[in-house]
Parts: structure tokens; C-alpha cells; sequence
């Protein structure tokens, strides 16, 4: 086992880690930037580590900073959470090169799903349903007519390195296809130094579900059932839970059996999630694998009764999983508690955190680094707290979470907890019907 984990991140993800870390006895680094001194995270650790200034490229991003501090702490492993460099191959391989076990993907396996296109291919192979489309890249406007002609209008354009909705384009009729195959492939361009578009089908207000999976060094997989994260505002989450109210056991069978076929091709070695868009018919597609821990983890904890972060560990240390599956024993919601002003387009409010109480209770989490007093940074992701609520059904899960956003309070700062409350009072959310649309209509009171 690990003696030394050197965590790569910051804010509640740093935290969540370093707890396991404890619980486990393993040593723990943090390393932060000037702007996080003050941190829990940095506290919590055994060691601290500053890599430099407040933006992210000169600290979290910062490959040689990471890796000395690493060095100079003797830590035998990093951790990266999510986000910052939890999907960067080249660090992947640099951790690897020193001697460092890096605690997610392999080069090959970050490679393998960080191009959409070749990711889509490789899927297919696997016997994973994908979305009809254009074989691989387009190579132009007029094979780009004549594939959606094929398909049927509409259709969407993606960019093959893109994720988060960047470079897409929704295409209703043939008119607007040759200026959407040039604003994508211009944004795509610039944004991400790769200009390759495919063509898909578009799917009208599918659902967002995601299957957990785990994967051992010795080829063995298990999935640990889904999550669904349609409550989205422009390609950020705001609220997942597990089970997804749309699921049947027959979906989750087949919908499991195709993430852990997903998983097996790529030999996915650690924790993963595969992403699946679902029509109103209940026909699910691959959309995109995330070779990390995901934000959304808890839900999935509550409900299996499981630590996804010690079992990240255990694998990276070469520990076999048992390769049964897992399905949910009772409902999970979380929260995503955003420093925000809902009021104002959610533009970012940080500041100092003059007040604060955590909801507490009976089946209540609070994943969160914040503290009275705490200054939030302006540089970073907006997100403070996640909360997350736990119950045999899914209506107590939703009173429990209403009584547990009542009683958070967080003052000096604008937050996203009273859209939590409104969202949790919405009829269409509390039958379970929604889609990723469901934020494109929603009216903030
Ligand atoms: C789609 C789609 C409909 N049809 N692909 C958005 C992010 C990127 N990863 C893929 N996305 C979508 N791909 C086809 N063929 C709709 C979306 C989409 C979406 C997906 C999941 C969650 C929220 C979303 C919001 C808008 C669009």
C-alpha cells in the first residue's frame, strides 16, 4: 500500500480525499497556490506544499511544481480529483516516468476517450450503442449533406476533442449546415488547437445517465449502477441523484452491461463513468467516457453504501476487485452549492464567508471546504458546497433535502441554495419528469 499521497487539487475534493487518506493511514501532502493558504485542505494534510501564484496554469496546472513537490515529499502516489490535471495524459505519463503512481487513467486510456470521434469508434467495436452519424471525421460540407440527408434533420455537429457543449452545432435544416460546419469547426479551432467535426443525429431533450464503474489491474469490471445528471444549466450540473427516476431494472441491466463493455476495451483500470444520452423511448447512447472521480461521487456512496475514493486507491495499489455488481438500496440527491447570483445571469460572487451553519441530521452530507471566515477566491470554480441527502425513497430524499437547504446558511456571499429550493418545490421534478431541457424553462422566482 501507499505510504505517501500527494494530492493534486484544492478546495472539497482535496479535503474528501485527504479523509480516506486518514482513514486508510496513509500520509497525505496538499500542495496549493498563494491564493489558498488559508485553506481547510492545507490544514487537514500532514504536509503542505506551495507550488505558486493564484492562477491555475502557474499552480494545479503547474506539471513540474507538482512533480518536485511530490519528489522532495517522498509521496509515492498522486491524486488528481477532478478537473485541473485528473484527465491530462501527459501528466499521466510524467507521474509514471518518475515512479509516481498516478491515481486514475493510464496515457493510453486518457488518449483512447479524450478524442470523441475515435472514442465513438472505439465504442462500437464494443458492441456499444452509439448515435447514427458520420463515420468518424467529416471531411467537408457536401459529404456533410449527404450524411445528414441519410439520418434525417436534425443533426448536430461536434467537435472530436470538444466536451461541455464547445464546437457544437445543432444543424434543424440543410440551409444552415455549410455556416454551421464553419463556426464549429472555427470554434473548435481555437478553443482546443483541433479543428475535427463528426455529425450525429440530435436528440431531442434526451436524459443525461451515467453508469459508476470500476475496473481492477487484472481485467475485471463491475458497474455500480447509474447516476442522472439532466438538471444541468448550460453544461454545468446543478443536481444529481441516484436511482434515476426514468430507470427500469431492465435498463440498468443492459445500460450497466454496456459500461462495463465500454470499460473492457479499453482494459479501464481505477474508477470510471460512461456517459449515456436516453430518448423518451428508453434507447440509450454512448456520449463520452470520464476517466476520473467525478464531482458527482457521493450519490452513488450513499446508495451502495461504498467509498469510491478507498476503492481508487486500493486498485491503483494493485488490490483485485470482487467484480460484483452493484445496485442501489435506497435513494440519494445532492445539491451542488454554487457562489453564484442567481439573479444576475450566475455571475460568480466571491468573497469572505461572514456566517455559516451546515445542515446536519439524519442522512445528510455536506462535502464542503468553506468555514466562517473563509475568503472564497475568485480564480477557481465557483462550486463551495455540495449537499447531499439520503433516504429510502425518493419522496423523503427530496423533503429531507428541502429541510436540509433550510437550514444552510451561508452569508458575505451569493449562493445557489434558494434555486436549490425552488427546484426541489417544482412539480415536473418531484414526478421525475424532466430532461436536459428542464433548466432551459425553468422561471427563478
Ligand atoms: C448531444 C445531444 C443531442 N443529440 N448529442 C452536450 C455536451 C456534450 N458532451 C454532448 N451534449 C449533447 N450531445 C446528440 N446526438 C444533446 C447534448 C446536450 C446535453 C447532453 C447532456 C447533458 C446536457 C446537455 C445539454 C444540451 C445538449
Amino acid at each position: 500500500m501507499f505510504k505517501k499521497i500527494l494530492i493534486a487539487n484544492r478546495g472539497e475534493i482535496a479535503l474528501r480525499i485527504i479523509r480516506t487518506c486518514r482513514e486508510m493511514g496513509i500520509q497525505t501532502v496538499a500542495v496549493f497556490s498563494t491564493a489558498d493558504r488559508d485553506s481547510l485542505h492545507v490544514r487537514f494534510a500532514d504536509e503542505a506544499v506551495c507550488i505558486g501564484p493564484p492562477a491555475s496554469k502557474d499552480s494545479y496546472l503547474n506539471m513540474p511544481a507538482l512533480l518536485s513537490a511530490a519528489e522532495v515529499t517522498n509521496a509515492d502516489a498522486i491524486h488528481p480529483g477532478y478537473g485541473f490535471l485528473s484527465e491530462n495524459a501527459k501528466f499521466s505519463a510524467l507521474c509514471r516516468d518518475h515512479g509516481i503512481k498516478f491515481i486514475g487513467a493510464t496515457p493510453e486510456q486518457i488518449d483512447s476517450m479524450g478524442d470523441k470521434a475515435n472514442a465513438k469508434d472505439t465504442m462500437k467495436r464494443a458492441g456499444v450503442p452509439t448515435i447514427p452519424g458520420s463515420d468518424g471525421l467529416l471531411d467537408g460540407v457536401d459529404q456533410g449533406k449527404k450524411i445528414a440527408k441519410k439520418i434525417g434533420y436534425p443533426v448536430i455537429m461536434k467537435a472530436t476533442a470538444g466536451g461541455g457543449g464547445r464546437g457544437m452545432r445543432i444543424v434543424w435544416d440543410e440551409s444552415e449546415l455549410e455556416n454551421a460546419w464553419n463556426s464549429a469547426r472555427q470554434e473548435a479551432g481555437a478553443a482546443f488547437g483541433n479543428d475535427g467535426i463528426y455529425m450525429e443525429k440530435y436528440i431531442e431533450e434526451p436524459r443525461h445517465i451515467e453508469i459508476q464503474i470500476a475496473g481492477d489491474q487484472y481485467g475485471k469490471v463491475c458497474h455500480l449502477s447509474e447516476r442522472d445528471c439532466s438538471i444541468q444549466r448550460r453544461h454545468q450540473k446543478l443536481i444529481e441523484e441516484t436511482p434515476s427516476p426514468f430507470m427500469t431494472p431492465e435498463l440498468r441491466d443492459k445500460m450497466g452491461a454496456a459500461a462495463k463493455a465500454a470499460a473492457e476495451i479499453i482494459k479501464y483500470e481505477g474508477v470510471g463513468t460512461v456517459e449515456f444520452l436516453v430518448d423518451k423511448h428508453r434507447n440509450f447512447y454512448f456520449m463520452e467516457m470520464n476517466t476520473r472521480i467525478q464531482v458527482e461521487h457521493p450519490v452513488t456512496e450513499e446508495v451502495i453504501n461504498y467509498d469510491l475514493v478507498k476503492e481508487q486507491i486500493l486498485i491503483a495499489a494493485g488490490v483485485p476487485i470482487s467484480g460484483k455488481d452493484y445496485l442501489p438500496t435506497k435513494c440519494a440527491i445532492e445539491c451542488r452549492v454554487n457562489a453564484e447570483d442567481i439573479y444576475n445571469n450566475f455571475r460568480p460572487s466571491p468573497g469572505k464567508i461572514t456566517t455559516m451553519h451546515k445542515p446536519g441530521g439524519h442522512g445528510t452530507r455536506v462535502d464542503s471546504h468553506i468555514y466562517a471566515g473563509y475568503s472564497i477566491p475568485p480564480y477557481y470554480d465557483s462550486m463551495i458546497a455540495k449537499l447531499i441527502v439520503s433516504a429510502q425513497t425518493r419522496e423523503e430524499a427530496i423533503v429531507k433535502m428541502e429541510r436540509a437547504l433550510s437550514e444552510f446558511v451561508i452569508e458575505g456571499v451569493k449562493t445557489t441554495i434558494p434555486l436549490h429550493r425552488q427546484i426541489m418545490r417544482n412539480e415536473d421534478f418531484r414526478k421525475g419528469n424532466f430532461t436536459t431541457a428542464f433548466m432551459n424553462t425553468f422561471e427563478i422566482e
